[in-house]
């Protein structure tokens, strides 16, 4: 399969070396390097099951990257390479799409954020993309998965897919599941907050996990990368999932739930990186929802690991049986331990606010 892949963007797989790359639960990816030359790039097979139109995709990109190329040129933004045929994504006789990427030298991507330095530079890149994008029309841009970070509609969702799951994995999940309508507050806060259209939409990236950013040798950000998400929203969104995925040690695999915990430091780090970028283009109401944000993304990503796993698992990949319920329960612990949090959070929030900028 390689060969014909590979040969549509001008490159000959026997002279490459192949490996499988990243942790992505979605796409799959390959890095393919040069055996006799120095030569080095990412390969990624788009997952159509999910992207349902894959082309999608690459026209956002394509107009992203004209927009920060023409004002900001010196801003790094990793664009995909075009095929034989003028394209940005192949069709292969598979009927799956590829798309080929540079491999920034000398970058590295990082699994686990260990240092508040890693999670202010993370955050700092997130904030900058979005920024640079404030004055490009948001509205050029598809939506790449219709309400993909629609809490209301994944909560309505989730009670479908409740009355109709098997009744063993009802079973299995009734704590889950408890946790779930405990919480639903959370989901009523966002259909009001959406009701209200006090926040603006914006380009937002979705996919805030710290192995999409590109670091440099000495951990500093490089740039924001996994642009498949890159689509109209609200930056609670980005901020939210940065609180999901590097407040905690141990991350959303982790079946030992005592090992989650919410380091304190990083969640200023985040709120110091974020507003680093972003302070002056950020509204007050958009400012109040910083807390609430955090909620949000792990909520939400409880109740989607949760509903796969009663849905018999179509949507992520899983190891082993019962593999989403785990992640669906530690993703509740983390929501308890964030609430818990939630007030000195706050004030982490208006001490940042208070400070001149
Ligand atoms: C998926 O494929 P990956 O790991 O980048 C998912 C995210 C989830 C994440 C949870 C398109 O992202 O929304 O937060 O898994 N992406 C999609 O690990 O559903
Ligand atoms: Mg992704």
């Amino acid at each position: 399969m390689f060969n014909d892949i590979l040969k549509s963007f001008n490159l000959i797989a026997q002279e490459y070396h192949i490996e499988k790359f990243g942790e992505g639960l979605i796409n799959r990816t390959w890095k393919i390097t040069g055996l006799g030359n120095t030569n080095e790039f990412i390969l990624q097979q788009i997952n159509k099951n999910v992207f349902k139109t894959p082309t999608h995709i690459a026209e956002n990109i394509d107009k992203i990257g004209a927009y920060l190329s023409k004002h900001y040129p010196d801003y790094l933004f990793v664009l995909p390479l075009a095929a034989v045929n003028g394209d940005y994504m192949v069709k292969h006789s598979d009927g799956e799409y590829y798309r080929l990427l540079p491999y920034v030298k000398q970058s590295i991507t990082l699994n686990t954020v260990q240092t508040r330095s890693e999670a202010f530079e993370a955050a700092r890149q997130f904030a900058k993309f979005t920024n640079l994008l404030a004055g490009f029309s948001v509205t050029k841009l598809n939506y790449t998965l219709a309400g993909f970070h629609d809490l209301s509609a994944r909560f309505e969702e989730f009670k479908r897919v409740v009355k109709k799951a098997s009744a063993e994995r009802l079973n299995k999940a009734n704590t889950a599941i408890e946790n779930a309508f405990a919480h639903q507050n959370i989901a009523e806060m966002h259909q009001s907050i959406m009701n209200d259209g006090l926040i603006p939409l914006r380009v937002v990236h979705h996919d805030t996990k710290i192995s999409n950013i590109l670091f440099d040798e000495e951990h500093k950000g490089l740039c924001v990368i996994d642009l498949d998400t890159v689509m109209p929203g609200y930056y609670i969104s980005d901020v939210g999932d940065m609180m999901r995925t590097y407040l905690s040690p141990a991350n959303e695999e982790e079946p030992d739930t005592s090992k989650i915990e919410i380091r304190e430091d990083f969640f200023s780090a985040i709120v110091e990186g974020y507003l680093s970028e972003m302070s002056t283009n950020l509204t007050e109401a958009e400012r109040e929802l910083f807390v609430y944000s955090g909620k949000l993304m792990i909520y939400m990503q409880a109740i989607r690991f949760l509903t796969d796993y009663l849905n018999d698992d179509v949507y992520y990949g899983t190891n082993y049986p019962g593999h989403n319920l785990v992640r669906a329960q530690n993703q509740f612990t983390l929501l308890e331990k964030y609430i818990a949090a939630e007030d000195t959070f706050q004030q982490i929030v208006s001490n940042t606010q208070n400070q001149p900028r």
